[in-house]
């Protein structure tokens, strides 16, 4: 069916791929999507010429170490900033951004810090106060916050929480960015043996976050709302900081995929760019499914639903039909024993 056609596509993919992929692919998530790995935007292994060459499509900045293995954004020691930035901005309107990362270091619980930031921003290599990059960010950023800021919130550490800002609104470090949040997620991603992961999904104002971090390649949810409008034009980048308390930030890979999703001719013919990063929080994620002039469209009834609809309603008049036939049976018994 055209709601799931995305599917087959990933049978050719290597074991882990699949797998990651097929969880995340579920029909119900958005409607149809083949997915293609985008070279220009993504950072992987051995990381060749980032940052050295002209043509290179990343560039870094502080405490950032670029090894043949992994990126390191800040070492294990303290007051240290770091951040990479890819050079090209990003024209796709609906776009997964896979991240494999590993967040270690010799901190015992809740003696380490502060995180790591990815960020889909008008601006790039800005250094500033929220995990190495600037506060007054015009876009998305979802913060990996491994330090409890403020001890007076009821949440656990490490914390993954989602922001959207249109430069108005500074993240405030000292109550780990609780007031501006738009979701989140508590994760024990730290000193994990294997790396963990994190899938971004921005698809027709649909922004979901998924994560890994068992190494079973099975996503959790962590982020799903609606309502979200990013423009096109931004750049994709990641950041960290240390303080007074330290840890290893390495990016290992950034991988992005351009989702192929059909968009109304009136959706289509607007300028992309210039749209204002913004959430309408009024309304939650499932109301957005059937909102006509919402950002994510319903997906028809195909085939399959039709038929388990079908089934449901056959099995909800046998079990009735067998329900009064007992009671019947029952009644008619009772009736013969006072004859
Ligand atoms: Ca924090």
């Amino acid at each position: 069916t055209a709601a799931c056609k995305g599917v087959g596509t990933f049978i050719s993919r290597p074991l882990p791929f699949l797998l990651l992929h097929f969880t995340l692919l579920k029909c119900d998530i958005t409607d149809g999507n083949v997915e293609h790995l985008k070279r220009e935007h993504s950072l992987m292994k051995p990381y060749q010429g980032v940052g050295s060459s002209p043509s290179s499509q990343w560039d870094f900045w502080g405490s950032t170490l670029v090894t043949s293995s992994y990126v390191r954004l800040t070492p294990d020691e303290r007051s240290k900033q770091g951040s990479i930035w890819n050079t090209v901005p990003v024209h796709l309107k609906d776009w997964e951004m896979h991240v494999q990362y590993k967040i270690h270091g010799s901190g015992k619980k809740n003696l380490h810090g502060d995180g790591i930031a990815i960020w889909y921003t008008k601006e790039r290599l800005h250094p500033g106060s929220v995990f190495g990059s600037n506060a007054k960010f015009h876009g998305l950023a979802l913060f990996i916050d491994t330090y409890h800021n403020d001890e007076a919130a009821d949440r656990s550490f490490p914390y993954i929480s989602a922001m959207v800002n249109n430069g108005s609104l500074p993240y405030d470090h000292g109550n780990d960015g609780r007031t501006s949040e738009l979701g989140g997620c508590s994760s024990e991603i730290r000193n994990k043996d294997h790396d963990t992961y994190l899938a971004i999904r921005y698809s027709k104002g649909r922004l979901t976050v998924m994560i890994d971090i068992d190494d079973k390649n099975e996503w959790k949810e962590c982020i799903d709302i609606g309502g979200v409008r990013l423009p096109t034009g931004y750049y994709f980048g990641a950041s960290a900081a240390t303080g007074d308390l330290s840890d290893n930030h390495d990016i290992i890979s950034m991988k992005m995929y351009q989702l192929m999703v059909e968009h109304a001719p009136d959706e289509d013919s607007l300028d992309w760019t210039k749209i204002e990063p913004s959430v309408s929080l009024l309304k939650s994620p499932k109301d957005n499914i059937d909102d006509p002039t919402g950002n994510f469209r319903s997906t028809p009834l195909t085939g399959w639903k039709v038929f388990l609809l079908l089934l449901c309603a056959l099995l909800g008049i046998v079990v009735c039909g067998v329900v009064g036939a007992v009671v019947f049976q029952k009644r008619q018994e009772r009736n013969r024993r006072f004859y």
